[in-house]
């Protein structure tokens, strides 16, 4: 096995293979006929040396908006989209459990992809019972969705991310899994739709050979893809399983999930086989702090003046769900700026006005509303770990192996 360290070296790889950045995704026309085989498409027309598909997870019609629209420093853009269990529950107020039926989770979809152009990949959890996970692929392929991803796991699905819960997943039997793909694959009508195998062997703590037997069971059963997921904040599991899965397949696609090890950068996670890097719950967890700051900066100045600052303008917010070509104009966080809004005289006592919280704090609200029971569990996960403004005491910094350290 290769170690992290040496796979994270700034610069290593960059010198063995040149990297070219991808600045510009392809376009379609959102019709379902032609974003259908988008993903496809782009995943074909990678370069050697180019980076994995950038896939956002988008959880509305607004969400959506800001994948097709936000735009790098240097003009790079969002290939595709990603329908996440997690987030479409959370944005319900629920846990990410399957408990959101398969009918209202294409419904928040349907709304994305009537405002979006990008091929989009669904989060199919378990996929279900083959019988029923024929319908779903039908149905996602007459919606003009690229890809489902489902995962080898059984009993009630939990969120992979959830900090020491190995024991709470089971994974399912290989040969049932592998049924419920072909199943898939049969019902599909478009060749192009893609139906990817999530491995979730390393989630679950199951030793790296499994995970990697499974994958290759998959691929023989037809999967269009594997994802390889892991909790871990250092990437060396992904790693690893990726070189030993690319040394046997090099063309199947990989996809990778660097939610908790995300200090590694595309270009890495491309060097070492990654096909298509998904961003996988960002926009729902900048969503959330943002609102609840709003919202008690109001509760606090009993007005909503103090916090116009912060707001988009509703000028914004009319033209950009109105009209194609303002959507281009407000398509930038920079566009979306205020001139800093005068602080007009308050008779609030000094300790009212400063209402900003944390965004630590504001993380820890989030994990409580999207886990009720998991609350010190999920502050563990998408707590102040990885974030470099953080100011928590439990905060944690990198070092250059991509481990962590507390300090
Ligand atoms: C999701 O976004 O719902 C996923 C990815 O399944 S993860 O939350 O990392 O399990
Ligand atoms: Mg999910």
């Amino acid at each position: 096995m290769i170690p992290a360290r040496h796979l994270l070296k700034p610069g290593t790889l960059k010198a063995m293979f040149p990297y070219s950045a991808r600045p510009f995704a392809s376009s379609s026309t959102g019709l379902a006929g032609d974003r259908l085989p988008a993903l496809r498409k782009l995943l074909e027309s990678r370069q050697e040396g180019e980076g994995p598909l950038r896939i956002l997870e988008t959880h509305s019609g607004l969400s959506g908006l800001v994948a097709e629209h936000a735009t790098g420093s240097s003009g790079e853009k969002f290939d595709g989209m990603w329908s996440s269990s997690l987030t479409a529950s959370a944005v319900r107020g629920l846990p990410d459990i399957e408990v959101v039926d398969t009918t209202s989770r294409l419904a928040l979809v349907r709304e994305t992809l009537n405002v979006t152009t990008k091929p989009m990949i669904y989060d199919g959890d378990t996929g279900g019972l083959p019988e029923i996970f024929r319908f779903t692929v039908r149905t996602l392929e007459q919606m003009g969705v690229s890809a489902v991803i489902i995962e080898d796991k059984e009993g009630l699905k939990r969120n992979s991310l959830l900090e020491n819960s190995s024991s709470l997943h089971q994974l399912c039997h290989i040969n049932d899994f592998c049924d419920k793909i072909e199943a898939g694959l049969q019902a599909r009508r478009s060749n192009d739709f893609m139906i990817i195998a999530r491995m979730e062997s390393l989630i679950a703590g199951r030793p790296m050979e499994e995970a990697l037997s499974r994958a290759m069971a998959c691929v023989e059963a037809g999967a269009s893809g594997i994802m390889i997921h892991s909790r871990q904040k250092s990437p060396a599991e992904v790693l690893q399983f990726m070189s030993q899965f690319r040394a046997i397949h090099p063309d199947v696609p990989i996809v990778v999930v660097p939610t908790s090890y995300n200090q590694i950068h595309e270009e890495d996670l491309g060097h070492a086989g990654a096909s298509i890097c998904i961003y996988a719950n960002q926009l729902l967890r900048a969503a959330y702090p943002s609102m609840m700051g709003v919202a008690e900066t109001i509760l606090t100045h009993s007005r909503s003046y103090e916090a116009e600052k912060d707001l988009m303008p509703i000028k914004a917010v009319v033209n950009f769900v109105n009209d194609e070509e303002e959507r281009e104009m407000w398509g930038s966080s920079k566009a979306l700026l205020k001139p800093e809004v005068p602080v007009a005289p308050s008779n609030k006592p000094d300790h009212l006005i400063h209402s900003d919280i944390s965004q630590p704090a504001m993380a820890l609200r989030l994990a409580i509303a999207l886990q009720p029971h998991q609350n010190h569990v999920m502050h563990a996960n998408y707590g102040t770990a990885s974030s470099p403004s953080s100011s928590s005491s439990s905060e944690t910094k990198a070092t250059e192996a991509g481990e962590e350290e507390k300090v």
